[in-house]
């Protein structure tokens, strides 16, 4: 419970909260639960494991049996592989939904992302040479509704994650807040084999208490392009196991074992922000081994330059009086520092109206993967890996919550097909933002 909980700020919020209605990015909240930090910083918490990041690149024939998560007999390096991917996605997962409760004591209300804004660094591993250097680049692709499209990629080793991030989010009568998160990303190593990730919905509690967390629920997937498949469910506290964070992972060697409720491969099971172990099916002896313990390595942060060096557009740089004002809890410095860069925004969406013309996206463009429609956006090449990867798990390819299914009740027929997606020509042509 936070100090606040009974003041009389957080208590007439509630009373807003409940009538609340429409975008969450727009409700106004007492400042102790302002985060200075936008969301378009979010797309870093996919990268504070570069080694883990890494890893899958570096399993081949010759090495997988000293990468396979203690399983003794693993089969292939494809095997290994996929273990890996599962492994680095769950390291994800901390720094992605503790990462505020762990630097600020709870879940924050973030700064909403302005169109445009950028968000950029690297991490740079420098007693690890061999490790290289790996990039992030976020951009927000959308203000209304807010959409952050990001890259995290590794050039030296062939490594790279492209996805974009949206949330539908609603107050239920007990101020949980119910989120249900669209798009997704692909993850590739050395440009032949991928998977699709497809992040969960999740829940925010706490909230009548002022001191609010996340907790995951339903599922992820991650869609190899070898024919693999993992299925993660997650649970709070009293469901699987009693505890928080918990999941259950099951990989199965085609997404057909899955959908014909086969048994896995694999079945892992323990708490993401914490330890897991899996277990090994089928084989003569079944084998238990541990899996991961988030407790025995530690993140490393993202390098971002000094604000004096940064562009304009990127996030830190254009929030910072707002940062600031939030930072010391002024209340009416909040209000005019948000007003002076709303105001510009909404100048510059004039301008562009009056001209016709449309904000340029920096280095993403919208590709539309529907069949039919004519609006002049891209179209996806022959090849495409989110159309073989997602036909592979009968994935919709509409622009519904993430992980629908094709032909289930959420894969809405009217629902459009287009995706952010990340033009490498774009960065490499940049000449005004650097790492
Ligand atoms: C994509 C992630 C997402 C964004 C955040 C729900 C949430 C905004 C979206 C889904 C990232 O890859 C992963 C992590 C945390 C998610 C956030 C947690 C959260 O509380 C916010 C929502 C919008 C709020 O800020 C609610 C306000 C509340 C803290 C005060 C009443």
């Amino acid at each position: 419970m936070s100090s606040y909980a009974g003041s009389s700020s957080w208590k007439s919020f509630l009373k807003s909260v409940a009538t609340f209605r429409g975008d969450i990015s727009t409700l106004t909240a007492p400042p102790f639960i302002l985060s200075p930090v936008s969301l378009s910083e979010f797309s870093q918490y996919w990268g504070e494991y570069p080694e883990l990041f890494l890893e899958p690149g570096f399993i081949n024939d010759e090495n997988y049996k000293s990468h396979s998560c203690g399983d003794k007999d693993i089969e292939s390096a494809e095997v290994a592989r996929m273990l890996a991917v599962t492994k680095w996605f769950i390291f994800a997962l901390k720094s992605q939904y503790t990462s505020r409760n762990e630097s600020m004591g709870s879940e924050k209300k973030p700064l909403n992302p302005f169109l445009g804004e950028l968000f950029v660094g690297k991490w740079k591993m420098d007693e690890k040479p061999e490790l290289g250097e790996t990039v992030l680049l976020s951009e927000q692709v959308s203000h209304h509704p807010p959409k952050t499209a990001f890259t995290v990629f590794n050039d030296k080793n062939n490594v790279k994650l492209e996805g974009y991030s949206q949330i539908k989010a609603t107050f239920s009568k007990t101020l949980t807040l119910g989120v249900r998160q669209y798009g997704h990303s692909i993850f590739s190593i050395r440009d032949n084999e991928s998977y699709l990730i497809t992040p969960p919905p999740l829940h925010v509690e706490g909230i009548l208490m002022a001191s609010p967390f996340a907790e995951l629920e339903g599922k992820s997937f991650i869609q190899a392009s070898t024919g693999m498949l993992a299925v993660l469910e997650f649970s709070g506290r009293g469901y699987f196991s009693g505890k928080k964070n918990s999941f259950k992972a099951r990989i199965y060697r085609s997404s057909k074992d899955y959908h014909n409720n086969k048994e896995p491969m694999y079945t892992i099971s323990g708490q993401w922000s914490g330890v897991s172990k899996m277990i090994k099916h089928g084989a003569q002896e079944p084998s238990e081994s541990l899996f991961h313990d988030a407790t025995k390595i530690k993140p490393t942060y993202l390098h971002v330059k000094p604000i004096e060096e940064q562009h304009p557009l990127e996030s830190r740089k254009a929030w910072k009086d707002v940062a600031k004002a939030i930072t010391i809890g002024d209340y009416k410095l909040i209000g005019e520092t948000k007003s002076v860069l709303e105001e510009r925004q909404r100048n510059m969406r004039k301008e562009e109206e009056a001209k016709g013309i449309d904000w340029e996206r920096r280095w993403f463009k919208d590709v539309d993967y529907s069949k039919d429609s004519k609006n002049g956006k891209m179209k996806p090449e022959e090849g495409d890996k989110f159309l073989e990867l997602a036909a592979l798990l009968q994935l919709s390819t509409k622009n519904v919550p993430s992980g629908t299914l094709k032909a289930t009740k959420e894969d809405i027929p009217t629902a459009d097909a287009i995706h952010w997606r990340f033009q490498r020509n774009l960065w490499d042509e940049e000449k005004e933002v650097v790492l």
